[in-house]
């Protein structure tokens, strides 16, 4: 077996493990990136769309939001609609901040482009990859491509390998979980429609939730909320576009997105997830490895973006001077930002989505929730800082 050594070994190529090879590079440490798919497979995956300010200043700062800045669409603010009605929550004139609309493919695809003109290691098609070791001095990832087996001994290994990958499982009995599952889902789709609104529309409505977004001026992104047990064959293309006209209803009258060819749909359960704690000896987590929100929030890919800018500086002290209190404070500091985005995502679902057992109460207490978050500046600038980030 070909055994290779590298300061850090990385599980996956989802926006934390490519953006965290990336800031160490910038750093002058190296790291050997191992992903089980291909680079094309993980540059198609459709996901997150919303960037929050901070991330997007993270990623300025690290020199790949060149693109983002250009392309990406920069919002001030959202729109509620419930009961018949639309109202605008004016984030950027209460919070002084915005949220840039950019699709995460495209984050995926800047970094990978960049990493791999900077000569980076990063190595996509590998196959699952396993970790050994982590309670050791000498960690190690192993992964086998054609038969051929694989072996890179690191001093650190950080598992950015999503929520089905290797970490959660190598933490073992050191971690306490947390977990919420819904009894619905998020069925999405991509269509080829100019979007008739400029700003996303979060919709509360008695048949559902849907929330209506957008990729670029050509390109509108949708979602309704589904129970968890419709499949993808339940829901055909005149199905979509009639429930979406009926969930963004305004005056009674159903309210009809542009449609336009669906060329891309798909299903995702929403629940929440966190592991604690987020290391366990030489083995690190980040993303969605050691945390999944529901998307309601738009936190998870932004999330994954700050666990690893914190972890990048405390694996460049250790590395460069042998300082151990980043690494040793990483977990407190990231759960704390992963609690609060827990916390928005789960506030958000509750107010936003039918549930089957709400009772008539349920639903006017949620329809006076939503009152009083867009009736009132403070709760309409909570919500906002909040969800700018
Ligand atoms: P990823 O993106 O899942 O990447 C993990 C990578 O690891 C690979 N892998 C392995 N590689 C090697 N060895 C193994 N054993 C491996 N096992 C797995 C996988 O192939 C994959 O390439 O995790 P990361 O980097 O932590 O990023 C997290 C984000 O992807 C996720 O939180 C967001 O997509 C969540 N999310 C949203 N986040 C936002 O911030 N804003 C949004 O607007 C937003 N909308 C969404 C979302 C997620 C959604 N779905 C599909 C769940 C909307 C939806 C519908
Ligand atoms: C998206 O555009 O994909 C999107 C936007 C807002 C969310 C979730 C997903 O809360």
């Amino acid at each position: 077996m070909a055994t290779e050594r590298t300061p850090v070994a990385i599980l996956g190529a989802g926006p934390a493990g490519l953006l965290l090879s990336h800031l160490l590079h910038l750093n002058g440490i190296e790291s050997i990136l191992v992903e089980a798919r291909d680079r094309e497979y993980v540059q198609a995956r459709v996901r997150a769309g919303v960037v929050e300010h901070g991330a997007a200043d993270i990623l300025r700062q690290a020199g790949v939001g060149e693109r983002m800045d250009r392309e990406g669409l920069r919002h001030g603010g959202i729109e509620l609609r419930f009961d018949g009605a639309g109202h605008r929550i004016a984030m950027s004139d209460l919070t002084g901040r915005h949220i840039t609309v950019y699709g995460q493919q495209e984050i995926v695809h800047d970094l990978a482009e960049r990493r791999i003109a900077d000569g980076g290691d990063v190595r996509f098609a590998c196959g699952p990859a396993a970790i050994h070791g982590v309670d050791s001095a000498e960690p190690s990832v192993t992964y086998a491509v054609d038969g051929v087996e694989h072996r890179i001994v690191a001093d650190f290994v950080v598992a950015c390998d999503g929520a089905h990958g290797a970490g959660r499982p190598a933490m073992g009995e050191s971690l306490t979980t947390f977990e919420k599952v819904y009894p619905f889902a998020w069925l999405g789709i991509l269509a080829h429609a100019a979007p008739r609104v400029d700003e996303l529309v979060y919709a509360n409505h008695e048949r559902g939730f849907a929330l209506y977004s957008m990729r670029s001026p050509s390109v509108t992104r949708l979602y309704l909320q589904v129970p968890s047990t419709d499949r993808l064959e339940d829901w055909s293309d005149e199905r979509i576009w009639d429930e979406l006209a009926v969930r963004f209803s305004l005056d009674g009258e159903p309210w009809e997105p542009t449609r336009g060819e669906i060329f891309e749909r798909s299903l995702a359960p929403l629940r929440s997830y966190v592991g604690e704690p987020m290391q366990r000896g030489r083995l690190f987590l980040a993303g969605d490895a050691a945390h999944t929100v529901p998307p309601t929030g738009a936190k998870g890919m932004n999330l994954a973006i700050r666990d690893v800018d914190l972890l990048a500086r405390a694996l460049t002290e250790q590395i460069r001077s042998g300082a151990e209190e980043g690494l040793r404070t990483y977990t407190d500091r990231a759960l704390r930002a992963v609690w609060r985005a827990e916390y928005f995502s789960w506030w958000m679902t509750t107010m936003l989505h039918r549930f089957d057992d709400d009772s008539g109460f349920d639903r006017r207490v949620q329809t006076a929730q939503l009152r009083s978050v867009v009736g009132s500046e403070a709760h309409a600038t909570a919500l906002s800082e909040n969800y700018v980030g």
